[in-house]
């Protein structure tokens, strides 16, 4: 068998307007960078693929939520389908830092009794002139919240891969364990998909069965 994905993971990007959240999931998946974006329109969708061990591919499924408050009925839909949430905001930009919190409890109420698993991201990490927001702040805050914190720059492309590694890692770590697992009605984590290769042998076996003469 030739193995696809073994496993499908929902992720969701939250957190103020003009954070950087576009600009991080384009350098994540496509590789590039622009100073010119445009603010999302409701939700964008993106995807790509991690090797997280030998042999076990993980698809990621990513959706990209519009920050400006006008688009929350349209994203709020997509909280509960998402295993696990990038909680963005601008090192540069102390109002966004403030926001995490009512980010973190907004997403975490709607999605009761369940769970998401967050890492929380300072991002611009290029701009630290201009910085606002300290590493040991963001540390306390992540700590606080439990969870990760990560610096990245989706301007010098850095950290990027490693915050949506972490972040992919913790979540498979979790369902090793058991806490998290496949349910019905939701898709934030859905199991295998395998591409159905017949091996030689197999092929004549199939040929002859389905040969008439
Ligand atoms: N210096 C610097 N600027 C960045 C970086 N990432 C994004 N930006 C800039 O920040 C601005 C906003 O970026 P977006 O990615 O559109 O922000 P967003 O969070 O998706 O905004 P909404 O879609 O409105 O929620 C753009 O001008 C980007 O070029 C970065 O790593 N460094
Ligand atoms: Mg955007």
């Amino acid at each position: 068998m030739d193995i696809l994905w073994q496993y499908q993971f929902r992720i969701i990007l939250l957190g103020d307007s003009t954070v950087g959240k576009s600009s991080l999931l384009k350098r994540f998946t496509d590789g590039i960078y622009s100073d010119v974006a445009d603010p999302t329109v409701g939700v964008d969708f993106y995807a790509r693929s991690i090797d997280i061990e030998p042999g076990v591919k993980i698809k990621l499924q990513l959706w990209d939520t519009a920050g400006q408050e006008r688009f929350r009925s349209i994203t709020t839909s997509y909280y509960r389908n998402s295993v696990g949430g990038l909680l963005v905001f601008d090192l540069t930009n102390r109002k966004t830092f403030d926001h995490v919190r009512e980010w973190h409890r907004e997403v975490s109420e709607h999605i009761l009794p369940h769970h998401m698993v967050y890492i929380l991201i300072g991002h611009k990490s290029d701009l630290s002139r201009d910085r606002k927001v300290t590493r040991d702040e963001a540390e306390q805050l992540a700590a606080e919240l439990g969870i990760r914190y990560v610096e990245t720059s989706a301007k010098c492309n850095s950290n990027v891969e490693r915050a949506f590694e972490l972040l992919t890692r913790d979540i498979y770590e979790l369902m090793k364990m058991g806490e998290i697992s496949t349910r019905d009605g939701w898709d934030g984590v859905k199991s295998g998909l395998t591409a159905k290769v017949l091996y030689p042998a197999e092929e004549e076996a199939e040929r002859e069965k389905s040969c008439n003469c």
